[in-house]
């Protein structure tokens, strides 16, 4: 694959500074280097660059930082749509407001390649507030509902091309406040919290997930938070939740992802270096992205175990 790096040094999605220095640890941590080794070529874009705010307001007053939001939706909106178009973006985080742009910017792809677009949610959280109803006025809490085509994100631009609620699938969701609750139960998205995965494993609804991908040449956007890992082996995020999951657990869904070649673009979110413990999940983070990207210990016809 031509692997197209995109730095989000995007910090105003939440209250705890740090998530801008994200870029910067993916690239010391060898984010580069570990997919050239697997054979990709690698083309480093740089950071992107929002510009300035607009002084857009909205009638929730926790809401903060919304014109900085607004700008980088549109910038990232912009950068990752045209790296769809060249190849396969990685968008280096930054806090997961930046899934507002990058969202949008593949959607507006897949809608003018006409493939149905999904989207897989690695989260502690389900992100699935509208500007309406949060209450912490974060909007790293806000991506979901938006490229779902929820009604209240009257100051942003429209999304795109809504994607049908059933095509969302989230995974590792441990923490949904009630207005979430409420709106995802009015919805066809599938959360696999961890109460799922406990009982049944990641394989068999992944392997269900993927098979509905697969069966309409569907292309799919995988965004990864570092709280979908538990705490202990990921300690680097402002918002952690015990409970999540594990190296092993981690590691097989980014195989599973692989395996099955439908993954056309990446987030990584909600990497805070300032909170990190000798760039530990920096570097667990990147070696998610090499599971992701082929490497393994030894090649297996899939589906054989
Ligand atoms: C909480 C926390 N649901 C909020 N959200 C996220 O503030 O809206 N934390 N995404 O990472
Ligand atoms: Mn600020
Ligand atoms: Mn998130
Ligand atoms: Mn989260």
């Amino acid at each position: 694959k031509h692997c197209i790096l995109l730095g989000a040094p995007v910090d105003e999605g939440q209250r705890r500074p740090g998530c801008l220095m994200g870029p910067a640890a993916y690239r010391v941590a060898g984010l580069a280097e570990t997919l050239g080794a697997l054979g990709h070529s690698v083309e480093d874009r740089g950071d992107v660059k929002p510009a300035p705010g607009r002084g857009e307001t909205c009638a929730n007053n926790a809401v903060h930082h919304l014109p900085e939001v607004i700008a980088w939706t549109e910038a990232l909106a912009g950068a990752t749509s045209a790296a769809m178009s060249d190849g396969f973006p990685i968008i280096m985080g930054g806090d997961h407001a930046l899934a507002l742009g990058s969202v949008a910017g593949v959607a507006a792809h897949a809608k003018a390649t006409g493939r149905p677009l999904f989207v897989i949610w690695l989260d502690a959280h389900s992100d699935f507030h509208t500007l309406t109803t949060t209450q912490s006025g974060n909007l790293h809490g806000t991506p979901m509902a938006y490229a779902a085509g929820l009604p209240g994100f009257d100051p942003f631009p429209p999304f795109p091309a809504p994607i049908p609620s059933g095509n969302i699938c989230m995974f590792g969701i441990r923490s949904v406040d009630p207005a979430e609750h409420a709106a995802l139960e009015a919805t066809d998205v599938e959360v696999n919290d961890m109460r799922v995965l406990d009982e049944r494993g990641i394989v068999a609804p992944l392997r269900e997930f993927l098979d509905r991908v697969r069966a309409v040449n569907g292309m799919l956007h995988v965004s990864l938070d570092v709280d979908f890992l538990d705490p202990s082996i990921a300690p680097a995020v402002g918002t952690t939740v015990p409970g999540g999951t594990t190296f092993r657990e981690a590691h097989l869904v980014m195989e599973l992802l692989h395996e099955s070649g439908l993954v056309t673009s990446l987030d990584l979110v909600e990497l805070n270096p300032f909170l990190d413990d000798r760039g530990r999940t920096a570097k667990l983070m990147v070696d998610l992205v090499g599971s992701l990207m082929g490497r393994k210990v030894f090649d297996r016809p899939t589906r054989s175990f």
